[in-house]
């Protein structure tokens, strides 16, 4: 089976500036599960960057591991793209930013990917303040390795197994919001209307723009009881064996105004109540940020929209002085002072 998509279109599709359609946007044939969020949100990426008129090779993907992680290459083919090691994406990120600082790096991970391994080098590249977006598809599990707790996942919240998780939740955004990031937005996978103007935002932010985005995994958020579950399909069926059976589930959508909340039913019948930040919240304020993330918890409700934005912040080439080239655009001279020069700074050391 191949999963390349067949490169003939429809002539009359509209094409943007550069005369590219939205296709030329899209990447491979999804292999992850039917009804996967992390497919909506890959939808909404090709949609921002169609809509902004950005040429593809002007853009860098760069991943961890996960299913989240091999989203990118579901959209923009003809971008740059880097699929790393599980929970590396940062340092990865910042060593090709600071070669070539022209590019727009979209980083992509996954909940395990970000807030379990990775959880260390989100903090640095929170903290140096690199220039990207870094969107986190949260299922609150390790969809990839078959469903374990996430360190998102909220206290209490059932596996598929009915346990309930012990711990107390990591918030992404609490966390991004105290450790200095300059742009941080939640959103739900399923809302396509206030997703892809937070993803338009977040890439015309310079600084660090993080996007937290609620992403239902459709396999492993099934809960045992359930007659049409994973398990229940396993142990009921003895002519399946041990082959794993994922049945296809439609996407949630979510569509609710600003200022309301919105109950969203998840495949397993749990309920996530979304609330929508409206005017009355001032994102310029991070304590105040903090506190409406906080207050919405509460009250059992996921703040969404964009919970702080610093105007002013500076990028880690602001605070390191760079030089206003690219790395990769000077030349060797420049690059390399010569050995006379190596030998003055040496002797400065001893
Ligand atoms: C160093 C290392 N440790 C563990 C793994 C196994 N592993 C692969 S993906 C993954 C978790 C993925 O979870 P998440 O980042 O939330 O992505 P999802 O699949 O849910 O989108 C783990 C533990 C690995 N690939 N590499
Ligand atoms: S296992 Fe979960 S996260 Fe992975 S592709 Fe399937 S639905 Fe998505």
């Amino acid at each position: 089976m191949s999963y390349i998509k067949p490169s003939a279109f429809h002539p009359a599709l509209p094409r943007n500036k550069h005369g590219l359609t939205h296709r030329d946007y899209e990447g491979s044939i999804s292999t992850l599960c039917a009804g996967c969020g992390h497919d909506s949100i890959t939808g909404a990426i090709v949609e921002a960057v169609f809509e902004m008129e950005l040429e593809p090779h002007r853009i860098a993907k760069v991943s961890g591991i996960g299913c989240s992680s091999k989203a990118p290459t579901y959209f923009l083919g003809r971008a740059h793209g880097f699929n790393s090691v599980h929970g590396r994406m940062p340092s990865v990120t910042t060593g090709a930013n600071m070669a070539n600082k022209d590019l727009i790096y979209i980083g992509v991970s996954g909940d395990g990917d970000t807030a379990s391994i990775g959880l260390g080098q989100f903090c640095h590249v929170v903290r140096r303040q690199l220039n990207m977006i870094y969107i986190v598809m949260n299922n609150g599990c390790y969809g990839l390795t078959k469903g374990q707790f996430s360190a998102t996942n909220d206290k209490s919240s059932p596996s598929k197994k009915g346990e309930a998780n012990p711990f107390e939740a990591i918030d992404l955004c609490q966390m991004a919001i105290q450790l200095g990031a300059g742009f941080v937005a939640r959103s739900f996978s399923g809302d396509k209307r206030q997703l892809i103007p937070l993803i338009k935002a977040a890439i015309s932010y310079k600084g660090f723009a993080f996007l937290d985005v609620i992403s239902p995994c459709v396999t492993f958020n099934n809960h045992a009881a359930a007659t049409k579950s994973y398990e229940y399909v396993r142990q009921h069926n003895h002519a399946v064996g041990r082959l794993d059976f994922v049945e296809e589930k439609e996407e949630i959508t979510a569509d609710y105004a600003e200022g309301t909340a919105a109950d969203i039913t998840m495949h397993d019948g749990s309920h996530l109540r979304l609330y929508k930040l409206d005017g009355a919240h001032d994102p310029r304020d991070a304590d105040a940020a903090i506190d409406t993330i906080r207050k919405s918890a509460a009250k059992g409700e996921v703040a969404t929209g964009l919970l702080y934005v610093n105007e002013r912040q500076q990028d880690l080439h602001d605070v390191l002085d760079t030089d206003a080239r690219p790395l990769n655009t000077l030349p060797m001279s420049e690059l390399c002072p010569g050995s006379k020069a190596l030998a003055g700074i040496n002797a400065r050391l001893r």
